[in-house]
Parts: C-alpha cells; structure tokens; sequence
C-alpha cells in the first residue's frame, strides 16, 4: 500500500460491531468482564482504549512501524522515552531543538541523574566523540525547531547501531509524509501529533512508532504505568487528520517554497532558513532522506532587530501569532520569547536562536493572500 492510501486505510478496519466506516469514540474508562480476567480484549482505558487502538495502528502504519503508541501531548511521548532510561545513564541530543524538549530534559530529568550532551549533528563525525558506555540514546530532531538545520539520520543510525545506542527521532517537523525515520535505521519515531498529524490545531497529543517487539513492550509498560495516555475524543480527531496528511503536506510545501522564496528575495531579509535552498548548508542531506522540504520558515530581517521582528508578528493578519505550528492555517512565532523561552539566551544565540528570530508555519491557504500578509508586514519595519 502506498503512503497517500496508507493515511486513509492503514491498518485500518471498519468497526466490527456495527460496520461504522470510521471507529465510534468509545468514551468509557472500563470494560465488563464476565469473570476476573474474562473480557474481549479491553479492560481499562488507560491500558487501552478501542479508539486509541485504530490510531496507534494508524499512526504505526504510516510511519512503516509495527507498534504505535499515543500519548496526551508530544512531550508525554518524550518522558515515556527518557523513563526507559536509568540514573548515570547518558543522552546525546541535538543541540538545536524544541525549548520544551531542552527543558523536560534539563529541569526534569537532570534531577533523575541523567546527564544530556547537547552537540550540533549536522557534522554526524562529531557524535563519537561523546559516546561512552553510559552513552543509551541519541536524540535527533530533523529539520530543527527552529533553525530549520538537517541532520542525516541514516549516518546517525549507523554510529548508533555500531555502539547498541537507541536512536530516537522527532520527526514533528517532517511528518511521515516527508521522512520515515525508521527506514533510515531509528529505533523509535516520536511525534508531536498536535502538529501536522492533527493538522487543525484542536489537539495537544504526542505519538511515538517502533518495530521491534521489546522495545514496544517496554514503552506500553511505562505508558500505562505512568498513564500520560491521550482519551477517545482527542484520538478520532488525530486519525481523521492523518486521513488528510498527505494532501495538506503537499500544499504546506508548495506554499513553504513560496514563502522561503518570496523572503530570500526581499531587500529587507537577511536571512531565510529553508532546507530547500540550494545554498542551505544541508541541502544534500535534505534531498536525500526527504521527499520535499516542508512548511516551516525562519528568517530574520536586515538589521538584527528585536523591535523589527515584534513589528512584523504584530502587524501580520492571516499568520496568527500563536505557539505550535503545522495546522492548517497560518501562524507567526517569535521563539526568543515564546517556543524557546526555557533556552537560556547565550545558549540559544548560540545556536542561532537571536532576538530578531522570526518563525512562520505556512498553512494551506492562498498562496496570494499569505505573500501579500508578509510583504505589508515587511513594509512596517
Ligand atoms: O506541544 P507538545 O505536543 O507537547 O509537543 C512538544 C514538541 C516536541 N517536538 C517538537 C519538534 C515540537 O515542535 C513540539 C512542540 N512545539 C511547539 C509547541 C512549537 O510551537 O514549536
């Protein structure tokens, strides 16, 4: 089955019960037993749930997994990975990469005695490096949050293999449309579903994919023990936005292109952060492990100016300025003070996350009206 069949039919079958073409939202916490032990398969819905169940079938089946697991926000997913872990044991991390990801790792689980290496991955060679035999997962999010860089997850995955490391990538910014990490030799795929996988900006859900079955049982044991599921409402709405992923991730990059081109060719942009561009420092490895280049945008404007970049975030119409990205319509976002705020300054500047940052994700409306939003904006500053 192909991806643009897989999102509508993977894994998928209409409900036993009734034939109900889509699955009921089956808003129970607990399930009958005719005898202790004796029941149909469910028995409480934070070990399982019939609604959760189609999703995370779906969700393993666009991300060419055999196991999905959906949790009640993309870092719920994270937690779930890192609880695999144990006190000495150490991480290597992107060094660019969502605030919230850098802060549940910082805040929360420096304190459990895990030690996080933060190292820029673009050069995959510098990654050895740091690897000693308390080294248990490499984290790797490609494109970036927000500097948009790629790193190549197939020659991660061979320094991961060779060392018995786990591999885990956050693919929100890719999707599946884009990218299968598990492909390119990850162990485990997490998503931040409230993004492109939900798609219409109504859902705060996490997911992660694996293949292999140990793994798989490991992370079901903290789900449930832990019990940051996500409920039946929020996972019908999930999978009837995977059934519209591919369609929505065509135009989000159409209009990304347009958007990353219209900004590059402007007199008062100085930079665009795009990995479609030939010039882009990781343009090959982006063509190489994905299938376009996505609707996410950085740029920052000539002058450097914090005041420039609040003038165009406010003076924007159809782009909201709002947290989150990856919906279907359009949003602004000023990460210095809103998506990478938890980042301390020099820590951030360092890797390019300055005050004049502005990010767009370019939703699927006109391509017209959203040029037209940005060159007002840009005419303010
Ligand atoms: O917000 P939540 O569903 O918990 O997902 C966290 C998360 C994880 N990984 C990446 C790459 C993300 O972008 C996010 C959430 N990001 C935003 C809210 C944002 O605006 O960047």
């Amino acid at each position: 089955m192909k991806f643009n069949t897989k999102t509508i039919h993977g894994n998928q079958q209409h409900d036993p019960s009734t034939g109900a073409v889509m699955p009921p939202i089956y808003q129970t916490s607990t399930y009958a037993q005719t005898s202790p032990g004796n029941h149909k398969g469910y028995e409480y819905s934070r070990t399982t749930n019939p609604t959760r169940t189609a999703l995370e079938n779906a969700l393993a089946s666009i991300e060419n997994g055999k196991f999905g697991l959906a949790f009640g926000s993309g870092l719920a997913a994270i937690d779930c990975v890192i609880k695999l872990l144990n006190p000495g044991d150490e991480v290597i991390s992107t060094n660019d990469l969502y605030g919230g990801s850098y802060r549940i790792f910082t805040k929360i689980f420096e304190n459990y005695g895990i030690k996080f290496h933060f190292i820029g991955m673009e050069n995959t060679e510098s990654i050895e490096s740091y690897i000693s035999d308390k080294t248990k997962l490499i984290w790797v999010e490609t494109p970036t949050n927000p500097m948009m860089n790629i790193i190549d997850i197939e020659a991660v995955s061979k320094i991961s293999n060779k060392h018995q490391i786990l591999l885990a990538v956050d693919n929100t910014f890719a999707t599946p449309y884009l990218q299968n990490p598990l492909d390119l030799g990850a162990d485990i795929v997490m998503h931040s579903a409230t993004k492109y996988l939900g798609g219409h900006s109504d859902v705060v859900m996490g997911a992660l994919i694996v293949n292999d079955k140990e793994l798989a049982d490991k992370l079901h044991f903290i789900q449930n023990s832990c019990g940051a599921i996500c409920g039946p409402m929020d996972s019908f709405l999930v999978l009837r936005g995977i059934k519209t992923l591919h369609v929505r991730m065509q135009r989000h990059c159409e209009n990304g292109k347009a958007v990353a081109e219209f900004l590059a060719k402007h007199p008062k942009i100085e930079n665009v952060y795009w990995p479609g561009f030939k010039n882009h420092p990781n343009h090959e490895i982006a063509k190489k492990q994905m299938s376009d280049f996505g609707g996410m945008v950085s740029f920052v404007s000539k002058g450097n100016k914090i005041e420039d970049a609040y003038k165009i975030v406010e003076n924007l119409k159809i782009f909201t300025l709002a947290e989150s990205l990856g919906g279907v319509e359009s949003l602004s976002g000023h990460p210095a003070s809103m998506t990478h705020a938890s980042i301390p300054k020099a820590i951030r500047e360092k890797t390019g996350i300055v005050d004049s940052l502005v990010r767009l994700s370019v939703g699927i409306e006109d391509i017209d009206d959203l040029i037209a939003d940005l060159d007002n904006a840009l005419r303010l500053i």
